[in-house]
């Protein structure tokens, strides 16, 4: 696979104060060396996930347009997860030992019924559903996810938000020595992302638990993490401990650390360029080539109708 390096990502200002302290300590070079010579072959090699794909399971080979299904190693071994490491073969061997159980959430705000849930309470609570979606990131890379899962709206009734409620903000666990990226003072955290209340309703909005049939592994956002198949990948916050029903606009993890960049709604879009690359093409992992980004991530007959008025010309 090709490698995304951390400047693709990663705010310019962070990426640049980093490169310059490196610059000078002497270490750019050198490490470029030894990543190079280190560079593992197999990310799972030693982990006790090295044979969860073994058992995967799903009940297509294709989502609804015929587009394969990512294979599932990998979905657990190239990741996003900056708690645990900016290099994306390497977050699945920083989480091994993440602990996801037991796990509460909390759920409150603008709501008339707040509770404290546990994770193994939720599953049993609302039946757990398969769905097939495609996950595009903002760095221009696609895959094809089997999903488990239920809707967010389900939880959503359950504890009934206010007239007053507008916006769902959500919050990855704070613990900085489980997720030692957290110790970065120059990035917010935790991790933080937010949803319109009516997106969060839309049914095809998920809290997933799992992918191919099994429980989700840390590196993925386990035990719990949400999907919005028509918004860019960073909208998917994982390990999610908190839920609140706000009235205002949350500020996202990615807004606070680079607002010229990363937006609000971060819906897919081809025609809206990133500052620092086009969106007009990905690459779909395990295919060669690039294919053609699809707006709202070919999901515009069921997620559209959420944004009529909003300009889609225009960066949010
Ligand atoms: N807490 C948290 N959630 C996160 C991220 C992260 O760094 N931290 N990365 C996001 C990004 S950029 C993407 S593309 C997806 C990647 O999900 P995956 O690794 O399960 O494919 O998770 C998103 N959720
Ligand atoms: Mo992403």
């Amino acid at each position: 696979m090709n490698k995304i390096l951390p400047s693709e990502i990663t705010p310019e200002h962070v990426y640049l104060s980093r490169r310059r302290f490196l610059a000078s300590a002497g270490i750019l070079a050198a490490s470029a060396l030894v990543g190079a010579a280190c560079r593992r072959s197999d990310p799972l090699a030693g982990l006790p996930s090295s044979d969860y794909c073994e058992s995967a399971k799903a009940s297509k080979s294709t989502d609804e347009l015929g587009d394969r299904l990512t294979e599932c190693t990998s979905v657990i071994s190239y990741n996003n997860f900056y708690e645990f490491s900016f290099d994306k073969d390497d977050v699945a061997q920083r989480a091994r030992d993440f602990k996801t159980s037991p796990w509460a959430i909390e759920v409150g705000g603008l709501v008339n019924r707040p509770g404290t849930y546990d994770i193994d309470g939720l599953r049993r609570k609302f039946a757990e559903e398969e769905r097939i979606y495609r996950m595009r990131c903002v760095e221009a890379w696609s895959m094809v996810i089997p999903w488990l899962g239920f809707p967010l709206a389900k939880l959503m009734q359950e504890v009934e938000p206010t007239s007053r409620a507008k916006y769902v903000r959500f919050e990855t666990l704070f613990d900085p020595q489980q997720m030692p990226g957290q110790k970065d003072e120059m990035l917010s955290w935790p991790y933080v992302e937010g949803l319109r209340l009516d997106e969060a309703m839309h049914d095809f909005t998920l809290l997933a638990t799992g992918i191919y049939g099994k429980p989700l592994l840390p590196q993925n956002g386990a035990p719990i993490r949400l999907v919005v198949p028509w918004k860019y990948g960073f909208k998917n916050i994982k390990s999610i401990a908190k839920i609140d029903l706000v009235e205002e606009m949350p500020v996202s993890f990615w807004m606070t650390a680079s607002p010229r960049e990363y937006g609000f709604y971060a819906n897919v879009n081809p025609n809206v360029a990133h500052p620092r690359w086009s969106q007009s093409s990905e690459r779909r992992i395990g295919e060669a080539g690039r294919r053609d980004t699809v707006l709202f991530n070919g999901y515009a007959d069921q997620a559209a109708r959420l944004y009529e008025g909003l300009d889609l010309s225009k960066f949010y």
